[in-house]
């Protein structure tokens, strides 16, 4: 193959792959656990959903476990989506488990893109659409680079039935809406580190915030004005586990 049939094979798929997924069921900006774990819950029941992440990779948090330790902590109640996953573990005293997080990071990733997700890397989530009726109805992307390099060009968007935010602590998809959209929706911002509290929070967090947009993971906690955790990831899948079952019900709806 020549230089050029390589630079045609790239191209032609990545743009067709797009221009695809222009029209989705669910979009989900950022690929930590939680929107991992969304999209892989959604993907396996045939929902068409797409993942755009800002970075070069995907596993948000996970791969650096605490302080670079690269593990993580699961509780009981998540255990089960390991186990799907088909990702080790092992009890470290009742009802907690130790994971490794490259293997979870990775695996989540494998999984998830197994089970149908697609996900856009490099791309950053910077607005969303609404319609009059206050609806968000999908996101707006650009290149990273291009917010990095400090580019003033416009951007490009997607249209969904529902969006999730899984973009994290800094929950930067309901903070957009809450500056710009009119809508009735407040980012408290996450409170200290409480991993007891925040986990417990954090499942009741995820919820519809506004009509088509959903919240998850620890943006659901940033937004509610909850603890953080450190590295206890149950919340995290569960987060993803109940944002997909919400967005669904949204898409069965037929909302748009
Ligand atoms: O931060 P992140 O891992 O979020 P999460 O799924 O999990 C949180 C844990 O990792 C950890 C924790 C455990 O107790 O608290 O922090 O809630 O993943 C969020 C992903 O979203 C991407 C970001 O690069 C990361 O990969 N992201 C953030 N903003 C945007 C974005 C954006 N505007 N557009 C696209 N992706």
């Amino acid at each position: 193959m020549d230089e050029v049939t390589i630079s045609r094979a790239i191209t032609e798929s990545y743009v067709k792959e797009l221009l695809d997924y222009m029209d989705v069921d669910v979009a989900i900006a950022g690929a930590g656990p939680s929107g991992l774990t969304a999209g892989y819950c959604l993907a396996k029941n045939k929902v068409k959903v797409a993942i755009f992440e800002r970075k070069l990779s995907v596993g948000g948090g996970m791969w650096g476990g605490g302080m670079m330790f690269n593990k993580i902590v699961v509780q009981a109640e998540a255990k089960g989506i390991l186990d799907e996953l088909g990702i080790s573990s092992r009890q470290y005293q009742k009802g907690y488990y130790v994971a490794d997080a490259v293997e979870t990071a990775a695996t989540l990733c494998s999984r998830a893109m197994k089970a149908g997700v697609k996900i856009f890397n490099l791309l950053s989530v910077e607005d969303v659409m609404i319609r009059e009726n206050g609806r968000i109805t999908g996101l707006v992307l650009n290149w990273s680079a291009v917010s990095l390099a400090n580019l003033h060009v416009d951007p490009l968007a997607i249209r969904a039935k529902a969006v999730i935010d899984a973009t994290g602590h800094d929950a930067d998809v309901c903070r957009v809406v809450a500056r710009k959209s009119g809508a009735k929706l407040e980012v408290l911002g996450e409170k200290s580190m409480w991993a007891e509290v925040g986990e417990m929070e954090i499942v009741e967090n995820t919820k519809e915030v506004c009509p088509g947009l959903l919240v998850a993971g620890m943006a659901a906690n940033a937004v509610h004005g909850s603890p953080r955790m450190g590295a206890i990831f149950g919340g995290m899948l569960l987060s993803g586990k109940k944002a997909a079952e919400l967005a669904m019900t949204m898409v069965m709806r037929g909302e748009a």
